[in-house]
């Protein structure tokens, strides 16, 4: 199908996730995956330490996909399988994102983890990359989002959805990682819809009002998953300090530079997680 369907998508989001499932299963053979992970820029090198996915496409060629359009981001859905705790487990990964800021609405920002909830994924692990809004925070280092705040004023959900949030970021699942690693940091994130980086006062304001971390993605994600009843894994890459904090300006390459400097350490983390996750 060609994918140019957005106004498809904007009329019937459940029912083009549903469509877009189908497809994946037709496309990798698997009736059921059981985990997605969505890895944003400064991710996709540690999503190799997963080894060899069994199947590999555009996300264009799955209906409800906009094509990627940020340098880092490539715009692929793979799918593996791993051995889990009790029996092999499918993951569906998706390489590249959609944002807000994109200007295309949310729908198309939230369409990987609905297709992934309808593909079986009871886990939807959110990765990130984000400046550290918290001075203890070194450049290079993974926090795992306990909570977030919203300032884009936007939402996936439509209508009375008025969905409990107070373990959005799951307890559970949060658990299992600091087990794995309990060197690991807890943050809350804080949704800014860019494209442009806060200015040093924005980021004063995000401190005092309870944010560690800042980022263009994820929330809408989080919220879009969460409703369809699956747990959320969160997890942001601090990639550079937020505006003003060491008096550096913002750049999109230090961005690459520092996930690939993280790539091993992030892909051992995921690679010994996922299989304790179902
Ligand atoms: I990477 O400092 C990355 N993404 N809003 N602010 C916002 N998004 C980001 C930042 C940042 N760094």
């Amino acid at each position: 199908m060609n994918t140019h369907n957005s106004e498809i998508l904007y009329l019937d989001p459940i029912g083009t996730a549903e469509t877009a499932a189908a497809e994946i299963a037709k496309r990798t053979g698997v009736a059921q995956h059981h985990i997605a992970l969505v890895a944003g820029s400064g991710w996709v090198s540690a999503i190799d330490a997963l080894g060899k996915p069994t199947h590999e496409f555009n996300t264009e060629e799955i209906p409800g996909f906009l094509p990627p359009t940020v340098v880092g981001q490539s715009g692929k859905i793979r799918s593996y399988e791993l051995m889990g705790e009790s029996g092999p487990i499918r993951i569906l990964i998706f390489l590249g994102r959609t944002h807000l800021y994109e200007g295309k609405g949310v729908e198309p920002v939230v369409h990987g983890v609905r297709t992934a909830v309808k593909a079986g994924c009871k886990v939807i692990i959110l990765t990130n990359a984000c400046g550290g809004i918290n001075t203890n925070y070194q450049v290079g280092q993974p926090v795992l989002i306990r909570d977030h705040i919203s300032l884009t004023a936007t939402s996936p959900l439509i209508g009375a959805d008025f969905v409990d949030l107070t373990d959005l970021y799951s307890k559970r699942i949060r658990a299992i990682v600091k087990n794995e690693d309990n060197s690991l940091a807890e943050g809350v994130y804080v949704h800014w819809r860019g494209p442009a980086y806060e200015t040093p006062a924005e980021i004063r304001m995000m401190r005092t009002i309870g944010a560690d971390l800042v980022g263009m993605s994820t929330v809408p994600e989080a919220i879009a998953a969460h409703s369809l009843g699956a747990e959320v894994l969160g997890i942001s890459l601090v990639t550079n300090a937020a505006a003003g904090v060491t008096g550096e300006k913002l750049n999109h390459e230090e961005v690459i530079a520092a996930g690939k400097a993280a790539a091993d350490r992030m892909g051992a983390l995921l690679a010994s997680v996922i299989p304790k996750l179902l």
